[in-house]
């Protein structure tokens, strides 16, 4: 697809990370909003596009606006080519090696993807718009675990302490964000993002590890429910709502950066308690503190001091901590009924998931 960013009508956004949760409902918002949205993807042996498989559409089609290309972070060839002939009006940045404990297993890959995979695609956006002088509006997907150590609240001016090698990949990105911004007059926004959520949310991530253990162990798939840190406090908002945000900050006067969060925590230990409470269960019966799920340097507590966004953005959060939890336990118990139906029809479904981290 090769054509010239004047025979355009509708706005063209460009997504990395667009297989995964945020990708997936920041794809939805920009087809609702009228957008051709190009996403990167990954080669994998398997599919790898479940969260988006019901936006897709046959690029042949006259009225296709969702198209895939394969491509990677480490792969500064590939970005730039894509940049190219996308030549798109607005970059999201979300690709990321994104779990904070297995960047302790690997450093070295996670600063090259969450660290320097932003550096090559800033780098690519900056050639494309110096030599075409078509302006891009580009999107960070920093985060919270930057703040690592800070006491809470943390907002914009709270200095980082990043305790992962995953937050030390995204300090730099974050830098670097803003050098593109300072030095080449990039429109280029930090978007530091406390956690967020959802149904869609990798099953290796506490929440839904533990919404999904909540519906299998309701259905009688799963005995017990093993854990790590259960104290570690968490600003947690919902995924849906925190992509309106990311959109938003790109469609500003002027690029600045913003802290997105829902302005309350609530412990590890907590978010159990009520998702094994909606079932009717008390998740002392279920769940067990097993140290390897421990981190080397833990983040204790997040809490996002949303003032200056409120000021500038006027975004807020519509979920509640609750309406998150029930939303996700509802969605994971129909997950477990249909995986006993199978089961009760003779078929054998892993237990994928509950493993490793
Ligand atoms: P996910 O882990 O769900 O998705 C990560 C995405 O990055 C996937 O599409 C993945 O592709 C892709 N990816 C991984 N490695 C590469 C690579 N080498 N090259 C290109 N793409 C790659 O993350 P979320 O959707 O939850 O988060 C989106 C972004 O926001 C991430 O950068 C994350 O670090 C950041 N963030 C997330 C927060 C949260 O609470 N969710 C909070 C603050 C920041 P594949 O599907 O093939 O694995
Ligand atoms: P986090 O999310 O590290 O905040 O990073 P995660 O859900 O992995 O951990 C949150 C807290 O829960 C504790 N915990 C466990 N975590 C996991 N994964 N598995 C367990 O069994 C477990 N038991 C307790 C953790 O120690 C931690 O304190 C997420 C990611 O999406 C990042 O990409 C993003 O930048 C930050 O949120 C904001």
């Amino acid at each position: 697809m090769t054509r010239t960013p004047r025979s355009r009508t509708k706005k063209t956004a460009l997504l990395t990370g667009v297989t995964g949760q945020d990708g997936s409902y920041l794809t939805e918002l920009l087809l609702a909003k009228g957008y051709e949205v190009h996403g990167i993807i990954r080669r994998a042996s398997t599919f790898n596009t479940d969260r988006i498989d019901h936006l897709y559409q046959d690029p042949h089609e006259a009225d296709a606006r969702l198209f895939l290309h394969y491509g990677d972070l480490s792969d500064s060839s590939g970005l730039r080519m894509l940049v190219e002939r996308v030549q798109p009006d607005e970059v999201y940045n979300l690709g990321a090696q994104s779990h904070v404990k297995v960047s302790f297993d690997q450093a070295e890959y996670t600063a090259d993807i969450t660290g320097l995979g932003t550096l090559r695609l800033l780098e690519a956006i900056r050639d494309y718009r110096d030599r075409t002088e078509h302006h891009v509006k580009y999107y960070q997907a920093s985060s919270s675990e930057m703040f690592g150590a800070a006491k809470p609240p943390q907002g914009l001016h709270t200095p980082f302490h990043p305790r992962s090698p995953y937050a030390v990949a995204k300090v730099y990105s974050y830098w670097q964000t803003i050098n593109h911004r300072e030095a080449y007059g990039l429109y280029a926004c930090n978007g530091i993002l406390f956690n967020h959520e959802s149904p869609r949310r990798g099953e290796t991530f506490v929440t839904r590890k533990i919404t999904r253990a909540v519906g299998r162990i309701k259905m009688g798939l799963q005995k017990k429910l093993y854990l790590g840190n259960l104290e570690a406090k968490r600003d947690w908002g919902h995924a849906r709502d925190y992509v309106e945000a990311m959109w938003m900050m790109l469609q500003q006067d002027a690029p600045r950066d913003y802290v997105i969060a829902t302005g309350e925590a609530y412990s590890v230990r907590e978010f159990a308690e009520r998702a094994f409470e909606h079932v009717g269960l008390r998740y002392e019966d279920y769940v067990e503190v097993d140290p390897r799920y421990f981190r080397p340097a833990e983040v204790d507590y997040l809490l996002g001091d949303m003032r200056e966004t409120s000021e500038h953005l006027g975004w807020t959060p519509k979920t509640s901590f609750e309406q998150l939890v029930t939303e996700m336990v509802e969605h994971d118990l129909e997950l477990a009924r249909q995986e006993k139906t199978l089961i009760g029809a003779g078929h054998q479904v892993a237990l994928k998931g509950i493993g490793a981290h």
